[in-house]
């Protein structure tokens, strides 16, 4: 019991919803001057404490001393995968109660929303590297519940190249520059990747995925992601049951072409950090359904691979994914660096009613996570960083430690206590986290199960699920990769295990490379590749939402151009929900046939069609030659229809296209009346026309 005379050890700090306001004080906040980190005023911020104005400088300048180490301490170890990331903040909430095979909290109340951080990455660039090299993109979501953080650390790829913790830094060394030159920069089409993957059978399924469409998205906004490993849902009365979460974006998924991607990465390295920011500052929040495949303990063994596996995945055929509910991200952060870069995901942040699988891979992740946050956050108080802490209360009897922010108060830092007060905080059997209790035993080995042992016929199973353009596309992806290994003992070896994935993917990329499939390695498979039932819903292009929404239209305008047309076209973007943005050949805008002067958004040369999703041309006739003999302006027309996109021209804009070699097609509207109009934009919504792309472009 408490002693009522001795000085009461108040209850640990328990930092609550709203955070400890000297958290987040900000100089502009407290004080309407500059001052030092200690609160002195300064006078003057222009120049440093000089022996004399033309003499040396005083190391009594405690001032700019404060400000230069400040300045050199400004970065921080960058994560060593998925070091570039965009972020932003929002909300989830349920669609009912999941209360049926879960007793998580933040899924019982559909009234409820609980409060969200996501961080959407590409796995092997720098921080200050570009968003659209080919590569996986990280998908991580924090929940803040009511009942701690809930961290979910998935990719937009629903299996993994390896399948043991062991192998992962082996697969990330062998991706990221390579150690002597310092290069590529986030790029997997080196040598170093190809061969650790070509004596990695295992990686096979997840190579075809990163190969797809899926490694070059369109938008963050639009990427499915997935927790990848089988997880556990618990619901009250303790009855365990398997997960694979899934996240699938409202507004449907697309992607770039290759050719696309990089020119993109020249013309706007922040593509997609941009497109977030900017989708969310315009009121276009991004959205998300969760969603969960559902395995009964007892139906586990009837899958044809082991759930344990992470290379693996459920077809959707197979088992539906029940939709749990929504995600909103309505607002950007206040500070890069505080929040998307401090953010600390770490699997190991579990709440009561979910739990983990034996997937070794997982089990691997429960370790790694904390391991970095304690390096690149300098400590083990990085909970404590207001973008990582929970917004429940929090509260046990850990201490100290390097940048310990909150001031514990009394003697007791431990438990049992005899001296602490009776509501000091204790353990709570009843609601606390606790682990699923599953029967072990075996011996201790070091030994990879033979269960795991299919690594093609899934790889299989994925690319004959997808479309024709997405089978070429795969094809593409792996001859421009292998094109860039010189070892040509790498090529043959991924040859040999094409063979094994299809023979006519094999024969594809051989020819493309410029090898003959005698060639091939012979690769031994450890079971043989098996005729799996094809998934349709594996497919990009197969699901297409054939919609505007979220999309960009980039009109293109010159002096002279006809003001109603232009109107009209803004309006009928604007009700498929597109954005648009105009573009000029002077960035100072165009007057139109109504002798206005319209603000564009970029110029020719800024503002390329690669930005866009669709684009039309409104040429007055007086500025067509010009335009004509502007490269920037032939070239914008070239990319978009090379790109497969809809274009839609007036009959001014007539000698542009034809400047820029445009074969027409359905994907080339002429806009001369509001019906062509509406034509034009009806078009645009179907999408990129994959018809157009055989006579434009060979595999390769
Ligand atoms: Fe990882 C970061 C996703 C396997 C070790 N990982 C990281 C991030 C994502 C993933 C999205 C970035 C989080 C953020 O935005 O801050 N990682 C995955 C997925 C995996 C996976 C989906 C397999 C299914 N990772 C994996 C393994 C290990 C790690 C097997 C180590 C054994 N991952 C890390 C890390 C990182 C990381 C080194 C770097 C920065 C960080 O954790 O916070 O610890």
């Amino acid at each position: 019991m408490a002693n009522k005379k001795t000085p009461q050890p108040p209850k640990s700090p328990a930092p609550s919803a709203k955070l400890p306001a000297e958290l987040h004080q900000t100089a502009e906040e407290s004080q309407p001057h500059l001052t030092t980190n200690h609160g002195l005023p300064i006078s003057d911020n222009q120049n440093s404490l000089k022996a004399g104005v033309r003499g040396p400088l005083l190391l009594e300048d405690f001032i700019l001393r404060e400000k230069i180490t400040h300045f050199d301490h400004e970065r921080i170890p960058e994560r060593i995968v998925h070091a570039r990331g965009s972020g932003a903040h929002g909300y989830f909430q349920p669609y009912e109660s999941a209360a049926d095979i879960t007793e998580a909290a933040f899924l019982q109340d559909p009234k409820k929303k609980t409060e969200v951080f996501a961080r959407f990455s590409t796995v092997a660039g720098g921080a200050g590297s570009v968003d659209l090299p080919r590569d996986v993109r990280g998908f991580a979501v924090k929940f803040y519940t009511s009942q701690g953080n809930f961290d979910l650390v998935g990719n937009n790829i629903p299996v993994f190249f390896i399948q043991d913790a062991m192998k992962f830094p082996d697969v990330v060394h062998a991706v990221k520059m390579e150690p002597d030159r310092g290069f590529p920069q986030a790029a997997s089409a080196h040598a170093t990747f190809w061969d650790f993957i070509s004596l990695t059978p295992e990686s096979m399924h997840m190579i075809m995925w990163a190969m797809s469409d899926r490694g070059i998205p369109r938008s963050l906004r639009m990427i499915e992601g997935f927790g990848v490993h089988t997880f556990r849902f618990i619901n009250s009365e303790g009855i365990s049951r398997f997960v694979k979460f899934h996240w699938r974006p409202t507004i449907g998924s697309a992607a770039v072409v290759w050719d696309e991607a990089m020119k993109i990465s020249g013309a706007d390295p922040d593509f997609h950090r941009r497109d977030l920011w900017e989708a969310i500052e315009r009121g276009d929040f991004p959205e998300w359904e969760l969603g969960v495949q559902v395995i009964e303990e007892s139906e586990a063994a009837d899958l044809d691979f082991d759930l344990l596996d992470p290379t693996k995945l459920i077809p959707e055929e197979i088992i539906p994914i029940r939709m749990l509910g929504k995600m909103v991200l309505n607002r950007n952060p206040d500070n890069h660096f505080a929040e998307t870069e401090q953010v600390a995901f770490c699997p190991s942040h579990i709440v009561p009613g979910i739990g983990f699988s034996d997937d070794p891979l997982l089990q691997g992740r429960l370790f790694s996570y904390l391991d970095t946050q304690l390096l690149r956050l300098g400590g083990p108080n990085f909970h404590q960083i207001p973008i990582n802490a929970p917004r429940c209360p929090f509260a046990n009897n850990q201490r100290d430690g390097l940048r310990q922010m909150h001031v514990h108060k009394g003697r007791v830092a431990y438990e049992p206590s005899q001296i602490s007060p009776s509501d000091a905080p204790r353990e709570c059997p009843m609601h606390g986290f606790r682990t699923h209790p599953e029967a072990v035993s075996g011996e201790k080995i070091r030994k990879r199960s033979e269960t795991f042992a299919d690594h093609y016929s899934q790889a299989r199973l994925f690319f004959r699920s997808m479309t024709g353009p997405e089978q070429n596309h795969i094809a593409s992806a792996l001859t421009f990769e292998l094109a860039k290994v010189e070892v040509i003992e790498i090529r043959k070896r991924m040859l040999g295990h094409l063979a094994h994935i299809d023979p006519v993917l094999q024969q594809t990329v051989a020819d493309a490379l410029g090898m003959a499939v005698e060639e091939a390695l012979e690769v031994a498979a450890a079971v043989p590749t098996r005729d799996l039932e094809v998934s349709p819903s594996l497919s990009l292009i197969g699901k297409d939402p054939r919609t505007l929404k979220g999309r960009k239209a980039g009109i293109l305008i010159t002096d002279g151009a006809d003001a109603e047309t232009l109107a009209a076209l803004q309006a009928a973007f604007k009700k498929e929900k597109a954005a648009v943005e105009l573009i000029a050949p002077k960035i100072g805008g165009a007057t139109t046939s109504d002798g206005a002067l319209v603000p564009v958004q970029h110029s020719l040369s800024g503002g390329p069609s690669v930005f866009f999703d669709t684009v039309a041309i409104l040429a007055a006739e007086e500025a067509i030659d010009d335009l004509v003999r502007e490269a920037a302006a032939v070239n914008w027309v070239r990319d978009a229809f090379g790109h497969l996109k809809v274009i839609g021209y007036t009959i001014e804009a007539a000698p542009l296209l034809e400047a820029a070699g445009v074969a027409h097609d359905d994907g080339t509207v002429l806009i001369e009346s509001p019906k062509t109009l509406k034509s034009y934009v009806a078009a645009a919504r179907d999408g990129r026309r994959w018809d157009r792309e055989p006579s434009l472009r060979s595999i390769g």
